[in-house]
């Protein structure tokens, strides 16, 4: 690990919302005096009713719960774009860069995000949409997801949105969990020069359950599309129906945001639920300290609204702060590797926050594309959804941000709701590779596996010892899994299922995720997911995936697979499998590698003993402990002699 510090900048330390002090200062004070802090910090949203109660929360099985300003009464569209009205009216708020670079851009300002939202709030009223109702989003990255998710918070509706990366097969569990009878989406998505149609997908969806009667489509590419009768609506026809007048309902603080389905380590994906007052202030909170926008800048989060990223940093923390947001549509890397760069040059952006899988497969490209354009209007970097290797920090810093701009490397999860250990600009001198220190409120502890605390400079698992406004409140229809996922291994704490390293500086360190989930590409993944789509092809009996370092996803996706007694291990059945994965989840989820084996390793009792498939995967064979307990350990040379390298 490397021991050099990155002094903050003086630009920042001199004009910086968070100085170093404040941060010292305001940390204490928003855990030694919590309460009155976050109703401090409450005023910075607009309520009909400001809250009188900050935190009602318990860890404890007892009386368990998450609860937040629980007597507060808001909106979140009002707060995002009704508040900026008198003021920011003509200012830009969605400022949209298509995925091809000669078509033009669109910029929506406030006053017309006001009136694309009331409208599509009107035309989901017309559908019968209520309060509480759930609607599934399955859209690509253009301003109307935006208006969609917006609408939906106008008329509290939860959104539930859908990866428009994500297969039928997937879309479909997501839209049946939650009971959604609405699904908005397009005609196609376009990224990287390449279209998918999302309707026909939604079609394919609709044939596998029976809950959805209605799918509202909005045309982006005006590519082919067949209508259902009585099922499928236009935007733009239903949008024509309705008026323009669409006032905010007023919502419990408590009143449930949107769902957002994440990946585990054990069974189906679980739809985290966020509620309005606390979710939306964490969002705003964190966007203003780690980001600190100023009037005039522009700002842009490259990651898709089908992830927390999305929400939290394309959407709503930009927008309740009145800042104009960039949503670019297409990849980093068409149609040159230079696309990033042209893009920051193109409309002035001023913060850029993307991955480091993104990073990485830029970095190999070389300097070159980077060096051709300017950048001279970036101010600030920001690194989100997996560890950052200090090669790629320092090349984010020294190449892409000419040595001149800091990088917030902000840890936090779809459960978290936004940026939990994060530097802030003004106020954190940086080490390459580390999230740093606490957000406000954040209170980090390290835990050995049976649940003690350490202290000091030390590793081990990363637990938070109290609750925090952005914090999920239930998994969606089973709030058993809620407790059971993250309060029981460690009682009294949340247990965020990473690693974590806190060094003699008091730095944090996220060394990744110490359960069975995986991270490829900054996309989160249960291994567990990928085996149950395997074993579902008539050839397996059955599947364990791990992941392996891939120097550009972060992770690779390893598959071991046994298959039935009489079927021949084939090139073309391994192609088939890869098919059959990607068409079960996505293509995100294509595996990387699939070893046939005549047996799994696994114990007496039948646990597969993943440390070892973990090994061998990574090609350390050397290092596979003990097998001793395996109930076949000749398995284990069977595994190395034909590993797929
Ligand atoms: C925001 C997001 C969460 C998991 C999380 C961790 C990893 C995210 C990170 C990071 C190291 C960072 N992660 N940010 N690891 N440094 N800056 O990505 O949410 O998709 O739920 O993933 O991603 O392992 O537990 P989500």
């Amino acid at each position: 690990m490397t021991s050099d510090i990155y002094p903050v900048p003086a630009s920042w330390a001199d004009s910086a919302t968070i100085s170093a002090e404040r941060y010292a200062a305001d940390y204490v004070r928003s855990l030694d005096d919590a309460d009155r802090f976050w109703l401090e910090q409450a005023e910075r949203l607009e309520w009909f009713t400001p809250p009188s109660v900050a935190d009602q929360s318990s860890f404890h099985e007892a009386d368990f719960g998450v609860r937040w300003f629980a007597d507060g009464v808001l909106n979140v569209s009002a707060n995002c774009i009704d508040r900026h009205l008198a003021t920011r009216g003509d200012q830009v708020a969605i400022l949209w860069e298509p995925d091809a670079p000669d078509r033009p851009a669109r910029r929506i300002t406030f006053t017309e995000l006001h009136a694309e939202v009331c409208r599509f709030a009107n035309v989901l009223k017309a559908q019968g949409v209520r309060r509480g109702d759930r609607v599934t989003l399955y859209l690509p990255m253009i301003p109307e997801a935006a208006f969609a998710m917006l609408a939906c918070t106008r008329i509290g509706a939860i959104h539930s949105i859908v990866f428009g990366g994500f297969s039928p097969e997937a879309l479909a569990g997501r839209i049946t969990d939650c009971d959604s009878r609405l699904v908005i989406t397009a005609d196609e998505g376009c990224r990287g020069g390449k279209c998918v149609s999302l309707k026909a997908n939604v079609d394919a969806a609709a044939r596998l359950i029976t809950c959805l009667d209605t799918v509202i489509v909005v045309r982006a590419t005006g590519g082919p599309v067949a209508m259902q009768d009585g099922r499928d609506i236009w935007y733009h026809d239903a949008a024509a129906l309705v008026g323009g007048d669409c006032p905010p309902e007023p919502m419990n603080a408590e009143d449930p945001l949107f769902l957002l389905y994440t990946s585990g380590s054990t069974g189906a994906p679980k739809g985290v639920l966020h509620t309005t007052g606390g979710y939306l202030l964490w969002a705003a909170y964190t966007h203003a300290c780690v980001f600190d926008c100023r009037d005039g800048d522009t700002y842009w989060c490259a990651a898709d609204v089908g992830w927390v990223t999305g929400h939290s940093y394309i959407v709503y923390g930009p927008l309740a702060n009145g800042v104009t947001t960039l949503m670019y549509e297409g990849v980093p890397n068409w149609p040159t590797p230079a696309r990033m760069w042209q893009v920051v040059d193109r409309h002035q952006v001023t913060q850029l926050y993307t991955a480091p899988t993104a990073l990485r497969a830029l970095m190999r490209e070389g300097d070159g594309f980077v060096m051709q354009t300017s950048r001279a209007s970036l101010r600030l970097l920001g690194s989100v959804g997996e560890p950052i290797n200090p090669e790629a920090w320092r090349w984010y810093h020294d190449v892409v941000g000419d040595g001149r701009c800091p990088i917030v490397d902000t840890w936090w999860q779809t459960e978290t709701g936004g940026h939990m250990i994060t530097p802030l600009p003004g106020a954190t001198p940086l080490k390459p590779g580390a999230a740093s220190f606490p957000f406000f409120g954040v209170e980090p502890a390290l835990v050995d596996a049976a649940g003690v605390v350490l202290e000091g400079a030390t590793e081990g698992n990363l637990v938070i010892a109290r609750s925090w406004p952005g914090q999920m409140r239930t998994v969606w229809g089973d709030h058993a899994r809620f407790f059971q996922t993250y309060f029981s291994a460690y009682p009294g704490v949340y247990f965020t299922g990473d690693g974590a390293r806190r060094d003699t500086d008091g730095y944090w360190w996220i060394t990744g995720r110490v359960d069975d989930v995986i991270n490829v590409s900054g996309h989160r993944m249960g291994t567990a997911e990928v085996e149950s789509a395997l074993v579902l092809h008539r050839s397996v009996v059955e599947a364990a995936v791990v992941g392996f370092a891939h120097d550009i996803k972060g992770q690779g996706i390893y598959a071991y697979v046994t298959l039935n007694a009489g079927e021949v291990p084939t090139a073309a059945l391994r192609k088939d499998l890869v098919a059959w994965v990607r068409a079960e989840i996505g293509p995100i989820a294509t595996p990387d590698a699939i070893q046939f084996t005549p047996g799994l390793p696994k114990t007496r009792s039948g646990k597969i003993m993943r440390r070892i498939l973990r090994k061998i995967a990574e090609g350390d064979f050397a290092a596979l402990g003990d097998t001793s307990t395996l109930a076949d350990p000749a398995v284990v040379d069977d595994l190395i002699a034909n590993r797929v390298g």
